[in-house]
């Protein structure tokens, strides 16, 4: 990113989290019922199982396919349907599954009662496409879910929207030849709300797992009568966000306000705080694929997750591990070796997880922390990540501290040492655990911890007047703050309204109990910067020039080094009404006018990916497949016109394009190209 392109310290809006979306933990006493368990549970066994396991990834020459198969090896119905007589997994223990998981430190099992090839995993009354087809014909969630409750787990499934079997199910496959005449959606969501009853009245699923939610066929409306029927099946079942439309891509949630589902569901990913405010879980693999492939040997050492297991926890959401059994019914050996490697990890400091809520510190730099609040005494759980040596310093700890101990070793107390509100407690030299060691830390009443200030600006750089804001989470405590990079002291200034900076200055900030130090330091740095000058143009065009090229990417190409299949022109950088043409790039070339000098804040909404170039430096790169997402960055700029670039690609599915533009302060507005006399900028 170039000298004067930067991203912005954004001032993410609160995600609203409605009384119908995600819960909020304490967000009401039914939605608290429902979800005390799953909130206690933290941690458990997602399951992707069906006929996809039976060629384990392969097809002709290819071998890096998974539960998508059927799709991503363009594999005609009649032809993926030979599968089924071969279905005969007779390795099968369902009590061997669920001991594997409550071994592991697991209190739920999630599995695939339908995938997106449409195969039922049940027997079904409304399909023959089930696995009382198959030789091998027993009902396989019947027997799961009476194994988890013998062996004391929930249990879950995990049902697809998206079903590329049914006759009715809108759209077919891009590349499919199987005619969609007569095909009846509104036909279709009978059909998904009858398998939904069924899986409900006969397995009692305490969880309901949606997905496959994207298509365009699949609405808001359609997701709230099926999330109405899950609560009148039976009001205790948890459902997830899939049910909707407004997940949010693999971020796993938009914080739209119509949204609703009792949890959000990052997938492959960490949301880096969590998800303030909402019951939330991400579901990960432990290698690169969901359902079983033969080859793919890339997998998450057990280290990696257990201390992902224990990053979820301490950021309060869930942890959702897959296994991806194979085509005789057996877990993969790398995942009974790795959920016996977390077990054993459980056996000495489950309690640091399950039933606890998220760290009440910032960000600590030698690993993690969760916390069991009591009215008396109150736990935390300092998970070492990284072994101090002899001395673990724990920041702004208000509360009075009564003891210490690993949980290795309980009978072994910790001497304690306050120093202000820090706290230090003596360590043995070597770490218990090399992975993840776990320092209880027991205070008086609730937990009362100093969380640092912190310092907001819409940009971390700037080219007019920058106003600074402080926040303290911490309430009824001073702040105290520097703009010359020194620590802030008793005597530095107290905090009373935004700071204008006009030149480069490094703000530093601590909460303050009158004289004494109560959080750690804070520190942002804001750089005033030239703007890149405009350029004079003769006569530049006016419009954005757009290329169209095709191809089938995950990720964008360089255009430049691709065959043109055509232009035309926009004013704006959006898609033509109607356009939903797939494995297609776009690329829009043309110029802006800037009013003024400033820095810009472009906002890049796309699905799939997308890049924003501004004199060709990179300013938003929002590249990948995913959902409708937006990401934004920012540049200085002068007056005077700039050349712009936008690449875009869709590979299949939804599309989106969108960019908005404005100076730092405004709201960005539609982006237009530049336009002699035109009465909207940037
Ligand atoms: O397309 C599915 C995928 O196969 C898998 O089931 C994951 C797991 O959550 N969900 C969808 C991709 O977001």
């Amino acid at each position: 990113m170039s000298r004067a392109a930067t991203l912005f310290l954004l001032l993410l809006a609160g995600c609203a989290s409605p009384s119908r979306g995600p819960s909020r933990p304490g967000s009401g006493s039914e939605s608290d019922r429902r979800m005390e368990w799953w909130r206690e549970a933290r941690f458990g066994l997602f399951l992707h199982w069906g006929l996809y396991a039976i060629p384990g990834g392969e097809w002709k020459d290819a071998t890096g396919h998974g539960e998508w198969i059927r799709d991503t090896a363009r594999i005609p119905l009649d032809v993926y349907e030979r599968l089924l007589p071969m279905f005969d997994p007779t390795g099968f223990d369902a009590d061997a599954w669920a001991r594997a998981a409550r071994a592991a430190g697991m209190r739920y099992v999630v599995i695939t009662s339908k995938h997106h090839d449409g195969f039922c995993l049940f027997d079904s009354g409304e399909t023959e496409w089930d696995v009382a087809s198959t030789p091998f014909g027993r009902d396989i969630l019947q027997e799961l879910s009476e194994a988890c409750r013998r062996h004391g787990l929930r249990f879950g499934t995990y049902h697809s929207i998206m079903d590329w079997h049914h006759p009715d199910y809108l759209p077919r496959r891009s590349w499919e030849e199987r005619s969609a005449d007569g095909a009846d959606f509104d036909r279709f969501e009978r059909y998904l709300h009858a398998q939904v009853r069924e899986i409900v009245r006969r397995y009692r699923p305490s969880v309901m797992w949606f997905d496959g939610e994207w298509e365009p066929t699949w609405t808001h409306e359609r997701g709230l009568r099926l999330f109405r029927l899950c609560r009148s099946l039976d009001p205790s079942m948890i459902v997830n966000n899939r049910v909707d439309v407004h997940r949010g891509g693999m971020a796993g949630f938009s914080g739209s306000p119509d949204a609703v589902g009792d949890f959000a569901t990052p997938e492959q990913e960490i949301p880096p705080t969590g998800l303030p405010g909402v019951d939330w879980e991400t579901c990960m693999t432990m290698n690169d694929h969901w359902g079983w492939n033969s080859r793919d040997s890339n997998w998450k050492p057990a280290a990696e997750l257990i201390r992902n297991l224990v990053d979820v926890a301490s950021k309060g959401g869930n942890f959702l591990l897959n296994v991806g059994p194979k085509a005789d019914g057996t877990f993969p050996e790398p995942c009974l070796e790795r959920l016996a490697a977390i077990g054993s990890w459980m056996a000495t400091n489950g309690e640091s997880i399950h039933g606890t809520q998220a760290s009440p510190f910032d960000a600590l730099p030698w690993g993690r922390s969760t916390m069991k609040p009591g009215e008396e005494t109150s736990r935390l759980y300092l998970h070492v990540f990284d072994w101090p040596g002899t001395s673990l310093l724990v920041p702004g700890v208000g509360s009075e501290p009564r003891r210490a101990f690993l949980l290795a070793e309980p009978d072994k107390p910790l001497a304690l040492e306050r120093r202000g509100s820090d706290l230090r407690i003596a360590l043995p030299a070597q770490a218990p655990d090399p992975v993840c060691s776990v320092v209880v830390l027991e205070v008086e009443g609730k937990p009362v911890v100093y969380r640092a200030p912190e310092i907001r600006a819409e940009s971390a750089t700037f080219v007019r007047p920058l106003e600074v804001s402080i926040l303290s989470p911490s309430p009824g405590l001073e702040i105290r703050y520097t703009t010359d990079g020194t620590d802030p002291d008793g005597t530095s200034p107290l905090y009373r309204e935004s700071i204008t900076l006009r030149e480069t200055a490094s703000v530093k900030a601590r909460t303050f109990h009158g004289p004494t130090p109560a959080s750690g330091v804070v520190s942002n740095t804001f750089r005033r910067v030239e703007p890149l000058p405009g350029e004079a143009i003769a006569d530049p065009q006016r419009d954005f020039q757009v290329q169209r090229f095709e191809g089938d990417w995950d990720r964008l190409p360089d255009f430049g080094a691709l065959p043109s299949k055509g232009s035309f022109r926009r004013r704006t950088v959006t898609l033509p009404d109607g356009f939903r043409d797939e494995r297609v790039g776009l690329r829009y070339e043309g110029w802006i006018e800037i009013p003024r000098d400033d820095v810009y804040l472009f906002s890049l909404a796309s699905d799939d990916g997308a890049r924003l170039l501004v004199r060709g430096e990179t300013v938003v790169d929002n590249d990948g497949l995913h959902a409708a997402a937006e990401k934004r960055g920012g540049i200085a700029l002068g007056a005077g016109l700039h050349p712009i670039a936008v690449d875009w690609f869709n590979k299949t599915g939804d599309v989106h394009l969108e960019v908005r533009a404005g100076a730092l302060g405004a709201e960005p507005r539609p982006l237009q190209s530049f336009a002699p006399g035109a009465r909207k900028r940037p």
